[in-house]
């Protein structure tokens, strides 16, 4: 007999509730702690130059969010948003896409921007909302896009890039194009409406699409324990009829393999896949947050310790790949540099005010002008509480 869904039902004539404990998805692992490959991994398809590339790009992360964290704190920017600890998971991933592959990214995926060559003068410029900003200035700092790069804006609400990936790639899978998206997500945001619908509609329409949940452990203040029960976010995906793999997001080598392979399945045969990758956001959420009201020094010490970096670079030095001297002074002169490029850009003339209110509309409505004159007059009756306002106004 079949049910609706032409699958075939077996009957059974007792009570069994089907229960999920003992079905755990396993975690697809190849480097252990100490950078050597497990006695049964192998190792990925990888050459020098990209797995060094890969590394670089980590390293780059890490030190611009150490640097803009500063900065945020000494005033000199809004709001900033580390990815510390999880530079694998978009490093790694991004790595495994061809350029012609859409992004589209939560906001703790700098890592993935910057390996598809975002540079850091784009970085300061969109942090600092100045007049060479992509965006023009009119977002908050960190909600980076970039089509040249096919990464799509960030945008604040959670998850609304989950439905959004799966109509870009029914759109890749519609025009033919030998592409496929990546929707990078956490695993709070799965809580969202918005990622079931997304899950659903793209496991109905088979389209091309790897959704990455970077679980990292926590949404803001909230621990995973007390966000859902059952297992983790790969469970449900099964539960969709998607194909899921569940990684360790703290081995660079194991990230970009299941990336890898998941971009050759959907390339073979149209369909999501679902990837699970395992972490701990080892920095508070943002410079809004103070994480020891909500967890203990203890385990942060615990999970420093799984550094995706370290574990990395470990294998690149017994691959003989990595020269410790050449890499200081790599980290030395990269710290510079990225001090001098924040001054450039901090310095760097603001967008024109009548720019506020272009791009959405083919002509600004009359609502949004008025608007725009309000604050005009704002701005002239109060100058002492607008300092940004103050010269600098690229026309
Ligand atoms: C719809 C919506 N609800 C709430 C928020 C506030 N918020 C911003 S980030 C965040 C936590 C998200 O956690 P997760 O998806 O696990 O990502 P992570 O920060 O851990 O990388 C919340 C609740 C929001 N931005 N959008
Ligand atoms: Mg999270």
């Amino acid at each position: 007999m079949t049910n609706p869904n032409n699958a075939t039902m077996t009957m059974v004539h007792r009570v069994r509730f089907v229960d999920g404990h003992g079905l755990t998805i396993p975690t697809f692992r190849l480097l252990k702690d100490d950078g050597h490959l497990y006695a049964d991994a192998t190792a990925p398809d990888l050459d020098q130059a990209q797995a060094l590339a890969m590394y670089h790009s980590m390293v780059t992360t890490r030190l611009l969010d150490e640097r803009m964290l500063a900065a945020q704190r000494q005033g000199r920017i809004s709001f900033y948003l580390q990815s510390l600890g999880e530079e694998a998971q978009a490093v790694a991933s991004a790595a495994a896409l061809a350029p012609q592959d859409m992004i589209l990214a939560q906001y703790r995926e700098q890592g993935a921007l910057l390996y598809r060559g975002f540079t850091l003068e784009q970085f300061m410029n969109q942090l600092f909302s100045n007049a060479d900003d992509l965006g023009k200035g009119r977002q908050m700092p960190v909600h980076y896009g970039c089509r040249a790069l096919n990464f799509m804006t960030i945008s604040s609400p959670l998850a609304t890039q989950i439905p959004q990936a799966t109509g870009v790639a029914y759109g890749q899978r519609l025009a033919g194009e030998d592409a496929i998206t990546l929707c990078y997500f956490g695993e709070g945001a799965a809580s969202e409406g918005d990622f079931h619908a997304g899950l659903n509609m793209a496991a109905v329409l088979k389209t091309p699409v790897i959704f990455f949940c970077r679980n990292n452990g926590y949404a803001i203040s909230t621990p995973a324990s007390e966000q859902f029960v059952g297992d983790g976010i790969a469970s449900r995906a099964v539960g969709y009829g998607i194909l899921t793999l569940r990684v360790d997001g703290a081995d660079t080598l194991a990230v970009f393999e299941a990336t890898r392979q998941a971009r050759n399945l959907i390339l073979a045969e149209p369909q999501p896949v679902l990837i699970e990758s395992m972490s701990y956001r080892l920095g508070a959420h943002s410079s809004s947050d103070d994480p020891s009201g909500y967890r203990s020094r203890a385990e942060e010490e615990r999970w420093r310790k799984r550094d995706p970096i370290g574990r990395y670079r470990l294998w690149l030095l017994h691959q003989g790949w990595l020269d410790e001297d050449d890499d200081r002074r790599r980290s030395d002169t990269l710290r510079r540099q990225i001090l001098e490029v924040m001054k450039q850009a901090e310095q760097r003339s603001r967008p024109p005010l009548n720019s506020l209110i272009e791009d959405v509309y083919a002509s600004p409505p009359a609502r949004l002008k008025q608007q725009l004159e309000q604050l005009k007059r704002q701005l002239a009756a109060y100058p002492e509480h607008y300092p940004a306002s103050q010269g600098r106004e690229r026309e």
